[in-house]
């Protein structure tokens, strides 16, 4: 059997399993390359997408074992703005939805380098982040915010219960789609929430990811592509339910749940149900829907690719902008390395100066790109366009374009 091969659905356990699109084998998003690691060996590893004609979680068909990717982790939401804020207002509606005092605790999994608890931490309330990345523990630690590197599981709920250790909020921001066992992760959260207490998460929605093409979030840390419809399912099975939701702009399109115990006094908000009933009538329990989405991700990358190449032809230079997870997903599914993109400018320090994975772009600090005046911007980092293009209106002023892929290719200006 294929190494690492998803044999049964996670939540329903389910084979009936139906793949619909292949992106090829790639090295891992996050997996940047020092000069000197160039021409070595870069693990690769298949990436399809599956749906399951159950429950119709639409998951990987590969399970890559999370300390290959976790462990040093080298993506920091805080590094921009529209995320920053995003987080505050978060913080800041969660505790007033549910009156959060400075005795309530708040637990935050896949707490990264602490900016969402540092948020709750400013309002007096004491917090806990669990992240695996020892990296960011230590910069959240740095901003003050308690924090172990651990991988969350049931045991180390097991563990934190004994030290009496039982948060109101538990909060779990773009994870929970990273976790395989999620039934174990729903067991552990059950065990140390507070009766009364909630559990919210947030992930990118597959709605939005089916309607607006959004093919290059679909990687190997991202096991699951929730919509609501099983995730209803995976809750009641573990004694939980969601009671309430908001969609939410970032990343392409998001959506928050909100999930309590069974009994709770939390009362379901019934757009609940309007919500599961658009997602049938958009389909999402029928392969169509899905064989649809993997025709336009065929053509837009197609386009792209000859957009590029006329461009080439046509003598202009082009480079990349945010050396993202997403955007090394594209550029390996379309080949494409220096020959179109000469190189690509980022504001993270941990990747400026090294190489894409697999396609091998050298990464430069943002400044670059006022020593030197391309022609053209691929926007890699297409989620921040506006946060971008505000930036650096200044290289339209001067006659530079930008060229977006998702939903589908456009040049702005
Ligand atoms: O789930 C995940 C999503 C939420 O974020 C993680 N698994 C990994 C990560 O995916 P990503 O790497 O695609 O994330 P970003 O935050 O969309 O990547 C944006 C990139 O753009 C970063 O490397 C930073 C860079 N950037 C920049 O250079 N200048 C971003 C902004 C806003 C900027 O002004």
């Amino acid at each position: 059997m294929e190494k690492y091969a998803l044999t049964h659905c996670r939540i329903c356990n389910s084979d009936k399993l139906y793949n619909f699109l292949d992106l090829g084998s790639m090295p891992l998003p996050n997996g940047f390359l020092r000069k000197e690691e160039l021409g070595g060996h870069e693990p690769r590893y298949a990436l399809g997408t599956t749906v399951c004609q159950s429950c119709w979680l639409v998951q990987l068909t590969r399970v890559v074992p999370p300390e290959f990717m976790f462990s040093n982790y080298l993506y920091i939401p805080s590094t921009s703005s529209t995320m920053l804020e995003h987080f505050k207002s978060m913080a800041h509606s969660l505790i007033t939805r549910f009156q959060l005092s400075h005795s309530d605790l708040v637990m935050d999994i896949g707490s990264n380098d602490g900016t969402l608890l540092n948020f709750f931490r400013q309002k007096g309330l004491p917090v806990l982040g669990i992240d695996p990345a020892s990296n960011l523990a230590h910069l959240a630690r740095m901003k003050g915010v308690n924090t172990i590197d651990a991988l969350f599981c049931s045991s180390l709920s097991t563990e934190l219960v004994r030290q009496n250790v039982r948060p109101k909020l538990i909060t779990a921001t773009n994870v929970v789609a990273h976790i395989h066992n999620v039934h174990d992760l729903c067991n552990g959260v059950s065990y140390l929430l507070s009766d009364e207490g909630v559990f919210v998460v947030e992930f990118p929605y597959l709605l939005d990811l089916l309607e607006k093409n959004e093919f290059d979030t679909i990687y190997h840390e991202h096991l699951s592509y929730f919509s609501l419809y099983p995730l209803v399912r995976l809750f009641e099975m573990r004694g939980m339910e969601i009671f309430d939701f908001v969609k939410l702009p970032v990343h392409g399109g998001s959506m928050r749940i909100f999930v309590a115990k069974k009994g709770s006094k939390h009362t379901v908000s019934p757009e609940l149900q309007e919500c599961l009933q658009n997602e049938l009538n958009q389909k999402i329990n029928s392969k169509s829907i899905y064989d649809d989405f993997s025709n336009r991700v065929q053509t837009n990358t197609k386009n792209l690719i000859e957009c590029l190449k006329n461009l080439k032809a046509e003598g202009k230079r082009v480079i990349g902008y945010g050396a993202a997870a997403k955007g090394n997903v594209l550029l390996n599914f379309c080949k494409i390395t220096t020959n179109l993109v000469e190189y690509i400018v980022d504001s993270i320090p941990y990747k400026q100066w090294r190489f894409t994975p697999g396609t091998h772009i050298p990464i430069y600090p943002e400044q670059r790109l006022e020593e030197d005046l391309p022609d053209y911007i691929l926007l890699l980092a297409w989620n921040f366009q506006e946060e971008i293009m505000k930036k650096q209106a200044w290289f339209c002023e001067k006659g530079g374009k930008f060229i977006v892929a998702i939903p589908e290719v456009k040049i702005l200006s």
